[in-house]
């Protein structure tokens, strides 16, 4: 292992940020409002939630949180984190906030890693008979991922997958006294990650995966956001990663929330107990 190969770097593509915004709803001080007010609020809410899921330029989804987590469980795709805090701005300012406790918040930048990618590139330039390191070789790296990029932004800058169900989780790597992710040689996490990729694809039809990273931005490394119609796939999905090295050896999770997609015309019947 060269000294280089130890620390290199995966190189990452960033997109859409993202904002995972959990709420309780204070229930007693809600039932203490008249029914008008309570339909008032309720509306407002809703109304300003269906425009805020219209997808242009990231959008937003309303999920029902199962478990006492939470109660409401926004996701926000935006394309910086200024954007982001302009649509928290919004929602504090509606009426419907004043019955809200925030439960739980998370912030992170959709990401694709190049592992495999640059891998990829950097096969398909050396095939070319091009060296490493040479001015030709760089310019036909860059190339290779040109070509790349249009899969890549598809990934990056997505609406939020539409499937019934969400499960997000907070993630690390260790860096711990035993195992540390960090200190590996690029080609041996490579090795793991495309394992991991092996495992995961497996899910493919059943699960759409949003890796988002927070390095910088939020407590963990990354959030992990699975959509599914079927939340057994989650179970599924979760239990086999953990056997597979980079969970099995490196990972560190936080807390898990389970929620269940409501359009936002449904919030008022959610706000009045009823799931629709
Ligand atoms: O992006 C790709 O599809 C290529 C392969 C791939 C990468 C690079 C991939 C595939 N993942 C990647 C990166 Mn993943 N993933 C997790 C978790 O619970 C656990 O044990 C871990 C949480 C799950 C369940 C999961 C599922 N993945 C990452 C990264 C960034 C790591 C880094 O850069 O070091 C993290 C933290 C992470 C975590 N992964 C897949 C899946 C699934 C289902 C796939 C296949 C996607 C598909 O083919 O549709």
């Amino acid at each position: 292992m060269t000294e280089r190969d130890a620390v290199e770097v995966p190189e990452t593509l960033e997109g859409w940020y993202v904002l995972h915004d959990v709420y309780a709803v204070d229930w007693a001080s809600w039932r203490a409002a008249t029914r008008g007010e309570r339909d008032v609020v309720a509306s407002e809410a809703a109304a300003w939630l269906k425009q805020a899921a219209a997808p242009e330029r990231g959008n937003s989804a309303l999920y029902s949180v199962v478990s006492q987590k939470g109660d409401l469980m926004l996701v926000h795709y935006r394309e910086s984190p200024e954007t982001l805090n302009a649509v928290e701005l919004a929602w504090r300012s509606l009426g419907l906030f004043g019955f809200l406790r925030p439960a739980y918040s998370y912030l992170s930048v959709i990401e694709v890693s190049l592992y495999e990618v640059a891998a990829i590139a950097g096969k398909r330039a050396a095939d070319r008979g091009l060296k490493a390191g040479t001015p030709e070789y760089e310019k036909a790296f860059e190339e290779e991922m040109d070509k790349m990029k249009p899969h890549m932004d598809a990934r990056l800058y997505r609406n939020i997958p539409t499937q019934r169900y969400i499960c997000f989780y907070p993630m690390n790597k260790r860096r711990g006294e035993h195992v540390n992710w960090y200190t590996l040689p690029m080609s041996e996490r490579r090795a793991m990650m495309r394992s991991h990729g092996r495992i995961g694809h497996k899910y493919h039809e059943q699960v759409t995966q949003v890796i988002s990273g927070s390095v910088g931005l939020d407590d963990w490394e990354w959030g992990v956001s699975l959509h599914a119609d079927d939340p057994l796939v989650f179970k599924k999905l979760v239990y086999e990663m953990r056997f597979d090295p980079v969970s099995a050896i490196y990972a560190e999770f936080g807390p898990f929330y389970l929620g269940v997609r409501r359009s936002p015309s449904a919030l008022p019947a959610l706000l009045d107990g009823r799931p629709s």
